[in-house]
């Protein structure tokens, strides 16, 4: 009897030890698997040195002892003494030999949060180097260091710089006050107003520390619809609480303004932007921020758009209400990020356009503390938008990107979908403003000469244990980061380094998971708006498809303004003959896209009413072309659920079985796709879905009498 108690209790105790949630991220730091390396590891790696007067400092040096203890299995704690083997952290200032080792001119070139990292002989003992100009290159170089062995790399002959490309790296929580997440899949928001500012979660410490494990460096945390109490003495005090929990992890905060503050909360009878009282208003209460949280990063702003009250309400433009904003951080070194996504359903204009419209004719009006923030397409993170005209059309202001992670058009936290391509698709995009002009490049400066850059992906974390709902989310929050650090780097490069940080470093997991990573974005875009379709999902909350939806009280915010199905063909013509959107590119971006001979597939329809017996490069017809599309994309969920399987004996039963479960209900939904957009788009086409492919199971009827009002918004 007491045996099999003992054995009971190792046998839980081993289930908790290896209890994959997937709270730890791609933070680990699980015992390395690999007996060679691990000897290797342990030889090369015996202690850390660092100075311990800086918070980032200490940051670096308690993560490098968790991290470097748990990979190499035994503890690397922090001595004073170098011996072979320390990993040896340090600025100039602390350690002078490294002026003379690396050189002015380098250190120089780091910047703020660059970092360096080298094997060296110091005082005549084998080391492993970390230097940055700054304490914040230290923790990030400490990070990279780990990553290293995560990835189990070679660390014997490290000679490694590197810098970020862009200066700001955020994330845009739309988190409300009330902890619902506008568009959020994974929970309630992670941030516990009622209990701050006294009670400082771990998950505040834990979300900061993956954050700079990826160069995040900023955080808007709470949602761009604004709440104006957010600017109350009561809540900053609960958001410098917060700053105070981020700051050794070299993460400002910013906070989303409501631009009708002055009359919400202050009293004001306007809220005018070149109103002297306005304007008294928002420096006071700038003033106000700063003295709670000295490090603030700024605002950013949502201003006329969707309901939002903004300088439009006054007659006055973007540019007025952003300087104004501008002109009150200024004094403390904060910025100011204005959003560029505006449309209106009054104006009676392709809402494509509206954005440009509103925002080209201002370029070079704003403060040099100003960055617009354009949303990677010009309508709303579908799963394919060819690149915003905005981006090469604005070249004297610096243009901040914004990408979404949750995926409020890509199937929720649901569907197993690595935005990298999409993200890359984007940034690769050729504006020909001028010459080195990709969009890569007009973000991170290169082509404007801007220096204040900037990148932000709208967080898909919430309270679900492994923060992102879907495990496989988890890769869009990392990419994020990465990207943001090294623009660069490629899809593959990410996806690889997040799987063996994520679950493993055995080969065959990793191939074949890349392999599926790489490929899950075409094949959402196939199984839901292949060929250019855009905004086809159900109203308002955005789950599944309805293209048949006719009565929302805005018509931009109907499927059938933007697929236009009819008798004739299908998608919204934006050439000159219809609504000259394409205008808005360059003329070597326009002449491609507005001849359907030349316009890439996958952006037809995005482009151009195509008649459903044109025949496109393969020389089948639009029709059966869509029908191959809607096809292949849920047959090859279907190869993502096969290929899956074979992963089983690779990691924790736990994630592999989430994620198996998740599949199928991907594989559900992608045939949910398929069969209502083929059924809805067949009463124009007039004609049979191949005789080859499987029936829809369902009529139309059937499709369209679903509803889902409690569907997560
Ligand atoms: C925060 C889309 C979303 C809205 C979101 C908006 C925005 O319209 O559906 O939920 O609002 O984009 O980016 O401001």
């Amino acid at each position: 009897m007491k045996k099999l108690v003992l054995f009971l209790f190792v046998i839980l105790l081993c289930t908790h030890v290896s209890a994959e949630d997937g709270y730890r991220l791609w933070l680990r730091y699980n015992t390395i698997d690999n007996p060679a390396l691990l000897q290797q590891y342990r030889q090369q790696i015996t202690s850390i040195s660092c100075p311990s007067d800086d918070a980032r400092l200490i940051a670096a040096h308690q993560e490098l002892q968790t991290g470097l203890s748990g990979l190499l299995g035994k503890k690397i704690s922090l001595q004073t003494t170098v011996t072979n083997g320390t990993i040896l952290l340090g600025l100039r200032s602390h350690l002078p030999f490294i002026r003379k080792l690396v050189g002015d001119t380098a250190l120089a070139r780091l910047g703020e949060e660059g970092f360096i990292i080298r094997t060296v002989k110091h005082e005549g003992k084998n080391v492993t180097l970390i230097t940055a100009n700054k304490e914040a290159g230290i923790l990030y170089g400490a990070f990279h260091f780990l990553r290293l062995l995560q990835t189990q790399q070679s660390i014997q002959q490290l000679s490694i710089t590197s810098v970020p490309k862009i200066k700001l790296r955020l994330l845009n929580h739309w988190d409300n006050l009330n902890r619902t997440v506008e568009r959020g899949y994974a929970g309630g928001s992670i941030w516990d107003w009622q209990r701050l500012p006294g009670y400082i979660d771990q998950r505040y410490i834990d979300y900061a520390r993956a954050n700079a494990s990826i160069g995040i460096n900023g955080a808007a945390i709470t949602n761009v619809n604004a709440n104006a109490i957010l600017l109350t003495e009561e809540w900053l005090q609960k958001v410098a609480a917060l700053a105070n929990a981020f700051r050794p992890y070299n993460i400002k905060i910013y906070l989303t303004a409501r631009f009708s503050a002055p009359v919400e909360i202050g009293k004001l009878k306007t809220a005018d932007p070149l109103n002297e009282e306005v304007r008294k208003w928002w420096k006071d209460k700038t003033d106000e921020i700063y003295k709670h949280i000295p490090d603030f990063g700024g605002f950013l702003v949502k201003a006329n758009s969707e309901g939002q009250p903004g300088p439009q309400n006054y007659q006055r433009t973007h540019a007025d209400g952003a300087n104004m904003l501008a002109d009150a951080v200024a004094p403390h070194g904060g910025i100011v990020m204005w959003r560029a996504f505006v449309y209106s359903n009054e104006t009676p204009e392709d809402r494509f356009k509206q954005a440009y419209n509103d925002f080209k004719p201002l370029d070079g009006q704003f403060r040099k503390n100003v960055l617009v923030q354009v949303k990677n397409g010009p309508i709303d993170f579908q799963p394919r938008e060819p690149f915003h005209p905005l981006f090469g059309a604005m070249p004297q202001t610096p243009l901040m990107m914004e990408y979404q992670l949750t995926q409020e058009y890509l199937g929720f936290a649901t569907h197993l979908v690595y935005l990298a391509p999409l993200f890359k698709e984007v940034l690769d995009a050729d504006t020909h403003a001028k010459n080195n002009s990709t969009v890569a490049q007009i973000v991170d400066g290169t082509t404007d000469g801007h220096t204040l850059t900037g990148m932000a992906g709208v967080s898909n974390i919430g309270s679900d244990i492994n923060w992102t709902g879907h495990p496989f989310g988890q890769a869009n929050w990392y990419t994020l980061g990465r990207l943001a650090w090294d623009n660069t780097l490629t899809s593959a490069q990410i996806a690889n380094e997040w799987i063996r940080q994520t679950f493993t470093n055995k080969q065959a997991f990793v191939d074949t998971v890349q392999q599926l990573m790489l490929a899950s974005r075409e094949i959402q875009v196939n199984y839901m708006t292949p060929l250019g379709l855009h905004h086809i999902m159900g109203y308002s909350h955005h789950y599944g498809p309805a293209p048949w939806y006719n009565k929302a009280p805005r018509a931009d915010w109907n499927p059938v303004y933007f697929h236009k199905a009819d008798s004739i063909g299908i998608g919204f013509d934006r050439t000159a003959a219809g609504s000259n959107a394409l205008a808005q590119y360059q003329p070597a971006v326009q002449q491609q896209f507005e001849n359907m001979a030349t316009c890439p597939e996958t952006f037809l329809l995005w482009f151009h009413h195509v008649p459903w017996d044109y025949r496109v490069h393969s020389g089948k017809t639009l029709w059966e072309t869509m029908c191959d599309k809607y096809y292949s994309g849920v047959d090859s969920v279907r190869w993502m659920q096969h290929r899956w399987e074979g992963m089983k004996n690779y990691i924790d039963a736990e994630r592999f079985s989430q994620i198996k479960q998740l599949l199928a209900i991907q594989e559900q939904e992608a045939v949910w796709w398929r069969n209502a957009c083929l059924l809805y788009f067949q009463t124009f086409s007039r004609k049979p879905i191949p005789a080859k492919y499987e029936k829809p199971d369902h009529t139309l009827s059937y499709y369209e009498g679903l509803e889902f009002p409690y569907a997560p918004h």
